[in-house]
């Protein structure tokens, strides 16, 4: 129940249209929790993992029809399609509510109607924002306990009368052709019906937090960026903060819960956020960011003690996994976690795993988990006015082309290097593997408007501020002739960062190249590392064939926004083109 009259109206008008059995308010309490738990383990939702090895853990598996975003029948509904762009489907908004309101239509018939405020952002964060979500899934709510601050608090934020998102959400007949995720940016809505799954579901995350925020924070002049958040801690205590893009399968929560090697000594990585970073220029110029979500809801396989300690050590208990395979103990399993592979799993579906069925885990299998569980959680991470961003860092997976990293000469030319972000795909995503993708700023999926108009609203903080942070673009997945990764990544990937906050403090040097600044191999600090001084030097190396070529593809690319493409954007590729072709003509 409600003292604000429209939430209670939506709400009323909501189950008029849905029809539900009962209508629960959700307060985000550990008995609610522990309700809804007991209903999904006696429904088969949920299935209860090893208490003694993994305390408080569950696992669901979902459809199998229903284990990733639907970027197909993800719509952003705008009165002038123009505003939604060639980045996103639109739809016009009447016509999608009806579409969508037809399906809506009694759906909810026999079943519990969750009302969940949610508020994304740290408590009494003028940062932070509210929604609420209607949804007809336990599941989600459970999981949106995690993901979000949610129940009374969040409540009272909305009644203290701060605006909210709505979002109405329903598993529907999760059929995948009565599947829609719709967005309503002029009206501050999402209706999403069909799909039980992460993104699709918990309206928080992409879709509220990206989709929906990148439209508000336009008109409001702030960024909602997909984005981590992480702290550089120094030898003698300093602490630099960055932000950073990568497209999907490039490790992003990886790097978030970094893990120092221990030639670096003394040096050490806090994290704030894995996935969302909400960035806003404060009274000194500086861009601060908070992280709206709460927890993290990372894809499993690949995770383990070698590629991430921090989030093993996250994941352990008071945990939702969603379809992992399951070992003979009852014990979460993925292909690429640690030890051998038991001889004995249950696979997503449910079945003895059988090699020539696919993966135990599906690809997608995702954990969900408090972000607080994390070793290495800033205390930073829940203060109001968020930290303060030194550098913004764009990366990509290119088995050529692109350098370990780079420095952009100014903002300007930062915002077109992040605009031209393209990374190859992986098996796990699309089944075709290594053709390059363009994904500017990793947000192709996410941004709730036009991306002409989106870089023309970065483009503008040049105006406001004199110390925007500096941005850099980063590549850790670099091929050699034999296509052997020449960098090592991971914890290694503090290196580069060392070399960043260098950059940032004003004490490391670079070198101008037509692309931007580099660091000369000499600058990256190998020490403890066998790696070869020629291998640094070819990491670093630009082709100016090869970027010729590669120019030429991000023109063609940021061209096709046509006569919505910022001028400044074009100015960069026009000089970058006349600067490779000068230095070919040097050669
Ligand atoms: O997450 C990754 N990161 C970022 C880590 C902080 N991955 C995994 C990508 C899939 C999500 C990486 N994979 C990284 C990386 O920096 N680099 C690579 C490529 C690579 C893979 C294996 C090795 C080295 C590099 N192994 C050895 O050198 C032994
Ligand atoms: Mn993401």
């Amino acid at each position: 129940m409600t003292k604000n009259p429209e939430l209670a109206a939506w709400v009323d008008a909501v189950a008029s249209l849905t029809k539900p059995d009962n209508i629960h308010w959700v307060d985000g309490s550990e008995t609610e929790y522990g309700d809804l738990i007991k209903g999904m383990l006696a429904d088969g939702t949920l299935e209860k993992l090893n208490e003694e090895t993994y305390p408080n853990c569950f696992l669901h598996r979902s459809d199998p029809n229903d284990v990733a975003r639907v970027e197909h029948l993800t719509f952003v509904c705008t009165t002038d399609s123009e505003d939604a762009g060639p980045n996103n489907n639109w739809m016009d908004p009447a016509e999608a509510h009806t579409k969508v309101d037809e399906l809506f239509k009694g759906c909810m018939r026999g079943r519990t109607m969750y009302v969940i405020p949610y508020l994304m952002g740290p408590y009494g964060s003028p940062f932070s924002r509210a929604g609420v979500e209607i949804t007809d899934s336990a599941y989600v709510v459970v999981n949106m306990r995690i993901m979000a601050r949610i129940g009374r608090r969040a409540l009272d934020h909305i009644e203290g009368g701060n605006s909210f998102v709505r979002g109405l959400h329903s598993v529907g007949e999760l059929d995948p052709e009565k599947r829609f995720v719709m967005h309503f940016p002029e009206e501050l809505m999402i209706k999403s019906i069909g799909s039980g799954y992460g993104g699709n579901a918990l309206l928080g995350k992409k879709c509220h937090a990206l989709r929906i925020a990148s439209w508000q924070a336009r008109t409001e002049g702030w960024l909602a960026e997909h984005m981590l958040i992480l702290g550089i801690e120094d030898p003698t205590g300093n602490k630099t903060y960055v932000a950073a893009a990568f497209p999907s399968a490039c490790g992003k929560t990886n790097l978030a819960m970094l893990v120092a090697p221990p030639a670096l000594d003394g040096w050490k990585v806090w994290t704030i956020g894995d996935d969302i970073a909400w960035l806003h220029l404060g009274e000194d110029g500086r861009l601060w960011a908070i992280n709206p979500e709460a927890g993290f809801f990372g894809v499993a396989p690949g995770t383990s003690l070698s590629t991430n300690a921090n989030c093993m050590h996250t994941l352990g208990r008071n945990a939702i996994y969603t379809n992992v395979a399951m070992t003979s103990d009852k014990e979460p399993w993925w292909e690429g976690i640690d030890g051998p592979k038991p001889s004995e799993l249950i696979d997503w579906q449910g079945r003895p795993h059988d090699v020539e069925k696919g993966p135990a885990a599906h690809p997608n299998s995702r954990f969900t988990v408090a972000a607080s569980q994390c070793p290495s959680y800033s205390d930073q991470a829940n203060v109001p006015q968020g930290v303060p961003i030194s550098a913004l860092i764009f990366g990509g997976r290119r088995s050529a082309v692109a350098p370990l990293v780079f420095e952009a000469l100014d903002w300007e030319h930062g915002v077109f290097t992040a605009a031209a972000v393209a990374s190859e795909t992986t098996a796990a995503a699309t089944g075709k593997v290594g053709q390059v993708r363009r994904d500017p700023m990793a947000m192709k999926p996410f941004c709730g408007y036009n991306f002409a108009d989106y870089w023309a609203h970065w483009l503008s903080f040049k105006e406001r501020s004199e110390k925007l942070p500096k941005i850099f673009n980063v590549n850790w997945f670099r091929k050699d002739a034999n296509g052997s990764f020449m960098w090592p990544g991971f914890g290694d990937n503090l290196r580069v960062l060392q070399w960043i906050v260098e950059r940032c403090q004003g004490k490391a040097d670079a070198i101008k190249s037509p692309i931007g600044l580099l660091p000369d191999g000499k600058d990256i600090d190998l020490n403890g590392l066998d790696l070869e001084p020629e291998t640094i030097d070819a990491l670093l190396a630009i082709d100016p064939e090869i970027w010729h070529t590669e120019v030429e593809d991000i023109d063609e690319y940021l061209s096709s926004f046509g006569d919505r493409l910022p001028g400044a954007i074009r100015a960069q590729i026009d000089r970058i083109k006349r600067e490779i072709s000068e230095s070919q003509h040097a050669a």
